[in-house]
């Protein structure tokens, strides 16, 4: 049920729309959240009206955020506390919280799985967190994890360890749960990910203006990209052509080459930027300001960018439209009528017709109330690869078909 993502009928949502419809401005629905690390909120905006619509209180010390592929909950770590807080998206409040050990730090989740990874930095190890149970199911020793990369396929995870004097990669199996290799390093590690296609590690390190290109099946360093001053996050998002860095020492959003591993460009944003996400169709960059409290929106294409003023030293940043697709309902017809996603990402339909459609899968999953024409949208996140058929229960001859195709 949790992959199940319903606009439908929310009494929130409705008068949203309304309201929106009223003041002229085009609904949108996703929202980006960021975690504001000295006062401890997240806030909450709207992206099509590029304007902070809420701010949530969470414990001391919002440092790891993440969002679920569906864009339902969103999970905040608190590192002046021991907690994670489960946020519901839809009302845009704490729906519970989770106690997961002193001062955690990164979060990520393990696709395909009801996992949440939670490196907790003061206590040296890193929690599984079983998001439907809601607790820790496990935990794996390493010293001072600070960041978390779990392989697009859920297989492994990559932690950085800021251990003084044992600097390192660890990576952990996720199905057996144990530390099957070490990558000492000389520096302290910062950020890590996998980019999008699991075929590298992107990392940065203190000290070292540039990023790292390792390769996960020979754990040997391929490339460094110069960056300037203080890389701190990086990664290749799926749905866009280049990698990105932020560079904390000139303030930049650092584009590069993901096939060359050579500089692009560099986009101006504010004051020791922190953090990056991607909107769901590659095209806008969000970036955290932490020296500036903003929050810097980026078209990534024109470099143009604006800004929007949020907390106390804005640190991550999450967004809600699901990486996927798009269909549209026209002229009792599913637009395209097939669509192919990478496990995990999600499909979200909108009726653009002119008559109420519905979306009924034949696998059994859960599917859509009457959706009506104008705006109101259904999405539901795939984890596993297959086909997956629907058809509008209303008008049986209207079929579509999900393709769920692992990229590896
Ligand atoms: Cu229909």
């Amino acid at each position: 049920m949790q992959s199940i993502l319903r606009f439908g009928f929310s009494r929130l949502l409705l008068a949203a729309l309304a309201l929106s419809l009223l003041s002229g401005i085009a609904f949108a629905g996703p929202k980006a959240y960021v975690g504001n690390f000295k006062d401890n909120t997240v806030s909450v905006i709207d992206m099509a009206a590029g304007k902070v619509i809420a701010t949530i209180p969470v414990a001391a010390g919002p440092h790891g955020v993440t969002i679920t592929p569906d864009g339902r909950w969103l999970y905040v770590s608190s590192d002046g506390a021991s907690i994670l807080s489960v946020i519901d998206t839809f009302t845009d409040r704490v729906k519970q919280t989770i106690e997961v050990g002193k001062s955690p730090h990164g979060v990520a989740l393990v696709p395909g799985k009801e996992l949440l990874l939670v490196a907790v930095n003061g206590e040296d190890k890193i929690a599984f967190v079983d998001t439907v149970k809601q607790t820790v199911v496990a935990t794996v020793g390493i010293g001072k994890p600070h960041t978390i990369a779990v392989r697009p396929d859920g297989g492994v995870a990559y932690v950085s360890s800021q251990e003084p004097g044992h600097f390192a990669l660890v990576v952990i199996d996720l199905a057996t749960r144990k530390v099957i290799r070490t990558v000492a390093l000389d520096k302290t590690p910062r950020d890590l990910e996998y980019g999008h296609d699991g075929q590298v590690i992107y990392f940065t390190k203190a000290g070292v203006n540039a990023v790292e290109v390792l390769d996960p099946a020979s754990d040997k360093i391929v490339a460094e990209i110069p960056t300037g001053v203080s890389p701190h996050y990086v990664n290749h998002f799926r749905n866009t052509l280049f990698g990105m860095a932020v560079v904390q020492g000139p303030g930049t959003l650092f584009l590069f080459d993901p096939m060359t591993k050579k500089p692009v460009s560099s986009i101006k944003v504010g004051n020791q930027p922190h953090w990056l996400a991607v909107s769901g169709d590659g095209k806008t960059a969000y970036v955290t300001n932490e020296g500036s409290n903003t929050l810097s929106v980026i078209d990534i294409a024109s470099g143009k960018t604006t800004t929007i003023a949020v907390g106390n030293q804005p640190r991550k940043v999450v967004v809600q439209e699901p990486a996927g697709a798009k269909v549209s309902i026209e002229n009792f017809a599913f637009v395209p009528q097939v669509v192919t996603i990478a496990p995990g990402e999600s499909v979200t339909w909108s009726n653009n017709d002119g008559a109420p459609h519905t979306i009924a899968f034949k696998d059994g999953a859960a599917g859509s109330d009457q959706l009506f024409p104008g705006g109101v949208v259904f999405s539901r996140a795939f984890d596993r690869p297959g086909n997956y058929d629907y058809y509008c229960s209303i008008h049986a001859f209207m079929t579509g078909r999900v393709e769920v195709r692992s990229s590896k």
